[in-house]
């Protein structure tokens, strides 16, 4: 009885941390576990049980993004987002996983995929403090959300904001690649990230760059899917809407 005391409690931390949707008063914690057990199961499209099945389990262990998860396409509101569609980067370190020509091309490329469908124009700055900051680090890096180790965690990024927000980590543990299917694309980890640099936070659509979850896909024939361009264009605007 302890020993599945113990199992809850953990869990329940985990999923405190992973998971913190709702302003919910704590007076029945076993109820609220599977209440935020089955608030993951139906973000992630699983069968709705309540409860730690295997399936869910899974979904927990696999390579994921750090920013807590929210539904579809989402926001983190109209006061997170930049006041100017004129915003600046800067590549603050590299990561010995891939020549610096192909992390500048990567992140180039990651921003360009937000410039296409909206008015935002992104230019690269070599000194001093840019809007979005770019970094590579491992375990303990600076902010109050260290890394993880290899898989887990891939990378953050904070809202739009002065300061750390608008800025991209990357976990330095993780075995970045150009193009293979061989480690984690920086493309679209990068791309994923920005998303949230820029005032997106996570989608429960699987098929979303905005999904939480990291999958594969060719970074050379990469369009950004329907739901991402809604939720971005919710915030900035339509690219051709400018032209008139
Ligand atoms: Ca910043
Ligand atoms: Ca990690
Ligand atoms: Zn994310
Ligand atoms: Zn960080």
């Amino acid at each position: 009885m302890c020993y599945s005391l113990l199992v809850r409690w953990s869990l329940f931390i985990v999923l405190s941390f992973t998971l913190p949707f709702a302003n919910f008063h704590y007076f029945y914690l076993f109820s609220q576990l599977s209440l935020k057990i089955a608030e993951m199961q139906k973000f992630f499209g699983l069968t709705v049980t309540g409860t730690m099945d295997s399936e869910t389990l899974n979904v927990m262990k696999k390579p994921r993004c750090g920013v807590p998860d929210v539904a579809q396409y989402s926001t983190f509101g109209e006061g997170l987002k930049w006041k100017t569609n004129e915003l600046t980067y800067r590549i603050e370190n590299y990561t010995p996983d891939m020549t610096a020509a192909e992390v500048d091309d990567s992140i180039e490329k990651a921003l360009q995929v937000w410039a296409r469908v909206t008015p935002l124009r992104f230019t690269r700055i070599y000194s001093g403090t840019a809007d979005i900051m770019i970094s590579f680090g491992a375990g303990s890096h600076g902010d109050f959300y260290p890394f993880d180790g290899p898989d887990g965690t891939l990378a953050h990024a904070f809202a739009p904001s002065a300061g750390i927000g608008g800025d991209a980590h990357f976990d330095e543990d993780e075995n970045f690649t150009f193009r293979s299917t061989n480690g984690y694309v920086l493309f679209l980890v990068a791309a994923h990230e920005f998303g949230h640099s820029l005032g997106l936070s996570h989608s429960s659509d699987p098929g979303a760059l905005m999904y939480p979850m990291y999958s594969y896909r060719d970074p050379n024939s990469f369009v950004l899917p329907k739901d991402d361009v809604n939720g971005i264009q919710s915030l900035y605007g339509n690219f051709n809407v400018n032209w008139y």
